[in-house]
């Protein structure tokens, strides 16, 4: 087992050849764009003046509909009934305590997960704390060391912020062939909220960090004790507690009361259930870091602490689930995904229609954040031919996903974790939607 500052194996740092490359085939663009300017998104049809489904009072609207308070906590349309996470079992050895519900990422709309579909991902089951027993104890290298209850934990300044997990195994089931035909169990092992907390440096400054405190401790209270070392620079950057998950009290699946959120770090280091953070001269190598989560090479040594989640995209309409159905030769239609990256902020997606041939810069849409999901979106006129449509992104610390032959090369094929190659789908003829293993 090796140790190595994290960029000492760069998994996807964009090269110079690449770059040209990719300035070359942007050309492009005008051209594709301009090709779409006098068209239309619907063909226009003739409008039925009797058209039932207007004219009649629809069913639903002749009774009146539900009591207003009939849900003090809303639920979704009963239609919606497919909108729910999975368990998989080839992933979960029989057991339904120490696995991952994978999120609907198929039917994921903009960048926020809704709480109930949030992927969730544990050790030793979902563990439901009472809050006022709960107790949060910081320690060791500080000055003031003290056992927070969780009210005193929320008179600190808080701060509201988006940002994504992702467990570093996310992509692993993909990753030596196509094995599963779906988007959900590829890549779900992720998701993005708005987060309400402290930051963890408010409450150093407040409690006074020794200046020979140089890694910190945090550990779950939940079965499988869950503990990992965090270098200090992250801790004093941008690091969480957390209380509040999009607008309420964080999920027991997120670890009600209170979790520790690593923006852009591997998922397991986002402690659920959190109870204590110790500091310390010296990393701990707990059981999460040696024997489990290192960094497996092509040489087959292992780096352990490796920790921001690469950058990394996917296409999510049109995808297995929601193939692309009566589209008609010549009709416009929007391939819309999400791009991501620990290392910093989206910069650019391309995607490629022909598997890699040629690229075309797509918009970014929406809200464009640090280590937050990015929508991206592309119209294109249907031409009913097959392709390929895979998409790459480009982050703003100078990362590009690589392809699945370069990450090889880097990495071998051996590990799981932290494989963000270039992925995408084969679009049949008929609109049907295949998962590939794209070599290049
Ligand atoms: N205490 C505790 N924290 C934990 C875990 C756990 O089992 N116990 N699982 C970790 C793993 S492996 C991941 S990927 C993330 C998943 O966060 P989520 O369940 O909120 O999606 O939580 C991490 N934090
Ligand atoms: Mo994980």
């Amino acid at each position: 087992m090796t140790k190595a500052n994290v960029d000492s194996l760069d998994l996807s740092l964009q090269s110079k050849k690449d770059n040209t490359r990719r300035n070359f085939f942007r050309k492009t663009v005008l051209y594709s764009a301009s090709a779409l300017a006098c068209a239309n998104i619907l063909r226009p049809v003739k409008l039925k003046a009797d058209d039932l489904a207007i004219t009649e009072q629809a069913k639903w609207g002749i009774k009146l509909g539900d009591k207003v308070d009939k849900y003090p906590y809303g639920i979704p349309s009963p239609y919606e009934h497919n909108n729910i996470r999975r368990v998989h079992d080839l992933l979960s050895s029989g057991d339904r305590y120490a696995t991952v519900s994978m999120s609907p990422l198929h039917e994921q709309e903009g960048i926020i997960t809704p709480n109930g579909l949030f992927f969730s991902r544990s050790h030793g089951g979902t563990a439901h704390i009472d809050p006022s027993k709960y107790r949060l104890m910081i320690h060791g290298l500080v000055k003031k060391p003290l056992v927070l209850t969780l009210d005193e934990l929320k008179r600190y300044p808080s701060e509201s912020k988006i940002y994504f997990i992702e467990c570093p195994a996310n992509g692993s089931t993909g990753w030596r062939g196509p094995q599963f035909n779906n988007l959900q169990f590829i890549k779900g092992m992720m998701s993005c909220a708005e987060w309400t907390g402290v930051r963890l440096k408010t409450i150093l400054d407040d409690l006074g960090l020794k200046a020979s405190a140089k890694w910190m401790l945090a550990e779950g209270s939940d079965n499988s004790e869950m503990a990992r070392t965090i270098p200090i620079e992250k801790a004093l950057d941008d690091a969480m507690i957390v209380w509040g998950q999009n607008g309420e009290a964080l999920r027991p699946e997120q670890g009600y009361p209170v979790r520790l959120l690593l923006p852009g770090w591997e998922g397991n280091l986002n402690v659920k259930w959190l109870k204590r953070l110790e500091f310390s001269k010296k990393p701990w190598h707990s059981k999460e870091e040696t024997s489990k989560y290192t960094m497996l090479q092509a040489n087959g040594k292992g780096i352990n602490f490796f920790w921001p989640m690469e950058v990394n995209s996917i296409i999510t309409s049109p995808c297995p689930e929601k193939p692309w159905k009566n589209l008609k030769k010549g009709d416009l239609v929007e391939i819309s995904g999400i791009a991501w990256s620990g290392r910093g902020t989206i910069k650019a997606v391309d995607i490629s229609l022909d598997g890699g041939k040629n690229w075309t810069e797509v918009s970014l849409k929406g809200l464009v954040l640090p280590k937050a999901w990015t929508r991206f979106s592309y119209i294109i006129k249907w031409d009913a031919k097959e392709k390929i449509i895979i998409s790459r992104a480009i982050d703003d610390s100078g990362h590009i996903q690589p392809s699945i032959d370069k990450l090889i090369q880097n990495v071998g094929v051996e590990g799981i974790y932290h494989r963000n190659p270039i992925v995408g789908w084969q679009v049949k003829s008929n609109g049907e939607v295949n998962n590939v293993h794209i070599r290049s």
